[in-house]
């Protein structure tokens, strides 16, 4: 049976009461359109506002929302809230290392270093529907960077800073992307991370081509700048005029590069007016957003959460943003909890694999920091075990903050399964109830929905708001990977439970993507990154359970005739996968065997091996269909051995 932890019954002001919710939900879903009409209207400002919402089918697959109706997003995020609120503070940035002076921008500063950066945009040739890849640290010119792109119409693509310049040069080739925003280097931690040296071997690659790079001086360390191609942000931003461009709810905002089970990241594609409803109305109703509260997500803005949590959803929402650069054990284990004292967040976002880590250091380096700002804590990524939701819930909230443990994915563009704080009780490590407007639907493996309480792999009946229209430049593969398993509906790639309360809990991936550290990656880069190696003859990849990462990357390696498995060969393979993805993907172990299990056909039977990974040989299933049945004790010899 699960614990039912009761939701806080304060808050006068929120924006959502429990008989709320069942009215809101109902409506949303009954009436889909006045109710979505009604928040678009409420909760953007339009040049042209929509008189239709949504106009979609998932078969064949067409997704519209607002298409009438026109904005910019830069205008809502910044423009719009000046007569207001210019004073209020929008960003707040604090720095990798303590030591080094935070710095905040009012609304009234952050327009004009958006103008500044739009026009250093404009000055490069950066026009209306061009691609441009940011390839920047957790610094306020990577927010500014994004708005500016919306601001002028471009279509943004990030590529988060700890993947390498291969990966940054495939991304940058497949959406043909012309342009590229980035800074000298980074800092996490100890580590300085060479952005622009990085960038300059990205473009190095055949089929990469790129008019011009817009660096921003960040650490001052020494790189190289190309004549005519790289500029300078300080020497190129003006704050000459720049209007915002009118856009219409269907014109792309951004691409977000995120894995699937097979081949290359995808390119999913968000539009402008569905996506902002979205990330406004969640933000608003997730975290109970009040007026002048200080709001931190700790996600990078490489990563969808970034994106919507913290760059759009708050500042839609005139609300105040902290951008951190650092991480959470540096200087010491207690550095979230010092930046929450420090700024008095009221509202922190982060990953239960960030949570894991942090609870093994001990509660002193939480309670030794003031928490009382604290008001809703929220966690995002992957299934948080009910241990870390406890320790979370009771040390660092002091069991007075709700928790909201939000599911949703890269092609979702905000929350989708959340409680409500204040609306529902919680059960620890169940996302809960379904967000306004959406429709969880659980289906067997042959597409049979399923009712009640039960098991089944998550998909959701009808379009939403803040969906993603297509994959950049291959709708085809749009359809296959999403709409294709289960005809007429968007198939998640999760499984789930849904309790008798109706309650979901997300139990993780049933394809081939695995969750590590609460990013997406799919076995199959990884193997591809493998056997790019010329001693590697196959690989094959699988998750496992790990203790902070919640799943670490196992690899199975069998290796070209006459050559043996080493150390040396193990560290350069390691350092391979570095190489072609980046240090999120390095292989946690490397298990070298001489053939992997496959059917008659010669399909790897990635089952078994997942199994055997986890150390769980009593459900190894029917192995009669092997080629080569022995191969299995092997295998399970070679794990033991470990
Ligand atoms: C936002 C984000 C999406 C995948 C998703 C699921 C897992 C995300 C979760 C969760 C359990 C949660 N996931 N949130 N699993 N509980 N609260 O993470 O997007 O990087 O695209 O990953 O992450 O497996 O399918 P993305």
């Amino acid at each position: 049976m699960s614990t039912i932890v009761r939701t806080p019954a304060n808050s006068p002001d929120t924006h959502c009461t429990p008989e709320e919710y069942k009215a809101r939900y109902q409506r949303s879903t009954e009436d889909a359109d006045a109710f979505w009409l009604e928040e678009a209207k409420k909760r953007l400002d339009w040049y042209q506002e929509p008189s239709k919402a949504g106009e979609w089918s998932f078969d064949p697959v067409d997704i519209k929302w607002f298409a009438d109706g026109s904005l910019n997003l830069c205008h809502n995020c910044v423009d719009r809230h000046l007569p207001d609120h210019a004073e209020r503070v929008a960003l707040i940035f604090e720095p990798d290392d303590p030591a080094t002076p935070s710095r905040s921008l009012t609304y009234a500063q952050l327009h004009g270093e958006v103008v500044q950066m739009a026009n250093a945009l404009k000055a490069m040739g950066v026009a209306k529907g061009d691609r441009v890849t940011l390839y920047m640290p957790m610094v306020i010119e990577g927010v500014l960077a994004m708005l500016a792109c919306a601001r002028i119409g471009a279509i943004h693509s990030v590529v988060f800073g700890g993947f390498s310049p291969e990966a940054l040069a495939g991304r940058l080739e497949a959406c043909e992307s012309r342009f590229v925003i980035t800074a000298d280097e980074g800092l996490r931690g100890t580590k300085t991370i060479p952005l622009k040296a990085n960038v300059d071997a990205a473009l190095d690659h055949d089929g990469v081509k790129v008019d011009g790079v817009l660096v921003v001086r960040h650490t001052g360390g020494e790189i190289a700048m190309t004549e005519g191609r790289d500029h300078w942000y300080h020497d190129v931003a003006s704050d000459a005029d720049c209007p915002c461009e009118e856009m219409g709810a269907e014109d792309p905002l951004f691409i977000l590069y995120t894995s699937g089970s097979t081949g290359k990241p995808k390119g999913v594609l968000h539009t402008t007016g569905g996506y902002a409803l979205w990330a406004a109305a969640t933000f608003h109703y997730t975290f109970d957003y009040q007026p002048g509260e200080v709001f931190w997500c700790s996600a990078d803005i490489g990563w969808v959460t970034g994106h919507s949590y913290v760059t759009y959803g708050p500042l839609l929402n005139a609300g105040t943003s902290v951008v951190f650069e650092g991480v959470p054990n540096y200087p010491d284990h207690g550095r979230f909890w010092d930046v929450i004292a420090k700024h008095k967040v009221n509202i922190f976002y982060t990953a239960p694999t960030a949570i894991r880590a942090l609870m093994r250091e001990g509660d002193d380096w939480v309670t030794k920091h003031d928490r009382s700002s604290l008001r809703i804590l929220g966690t995002v990524g992957e299934p948080i075990n009910p241990e870390a939701w406890r320790w979370y819930y009771e040390v660092v909230g002091g069991s007075r903050c709700p928790i909201v443990d939000t599911w949703w994915q890269t092609e979702t563009g905000g929350h989708m399964i959340t409680t409500l704080p204040y609306a529902h009780d919680m059960k620890p490590g169940s996302a809960g109830k379904p967000f306004f407007g959406v429709q969880p639907l659980l289906v067997d493996n042959e597409g049979q929905p399923l009712e009640g309480a039960t098991d089944g792999n998550l998909c959701i009946s009808a379009s939403w708001p803040g969906q993603a229209r297509t994959v950049y430049g291959d709708h085809d593969r749009f359809i296959e990977a999403y709409f294709s398993t289960f005809p007429g509906r968007y198939f998640t790639g999760d499984g789930c439970r849904r309790d008798e309360d109706g309650y979901y809990w997300i139990t993780g991936r049933v394809d081939d993507v695995i969750n590590v550290s609460g990013h997406r990656m799919g076995t199959a880069e990884v193997e591809s990154a493998l056997v790019l190696h010329p001693k590697v003859a196959e690989a094959a990849v699988v998750g496992y359970p790990h203790d902070v990462k919640g799943q670490g990357i196992y690899c199975y390696i069998t290796t070209m005739e006459g050559v043996e498995a080493s150390d040396e060969l193990y560290a350069e393979l390691k350092q391979q996968v570095r190489k072609e993805i980046g240090p999120v993907a390095t292989p946690d172990h490397l298990h070298f065997t001489d053939g992997l299990p496959k059917t008659r056909s010669g399909k790897i039977m990635r089952r078994i091996l997942r199994k055997i990974a986890e150390n769980d040989y009593g459900a190894l299933g029917d192995t009669s269909t092997l080629a080569d049945p022995s191969l299995v004790d092997r295998l399970i010899e070679g794990r033991q051995n470990r």
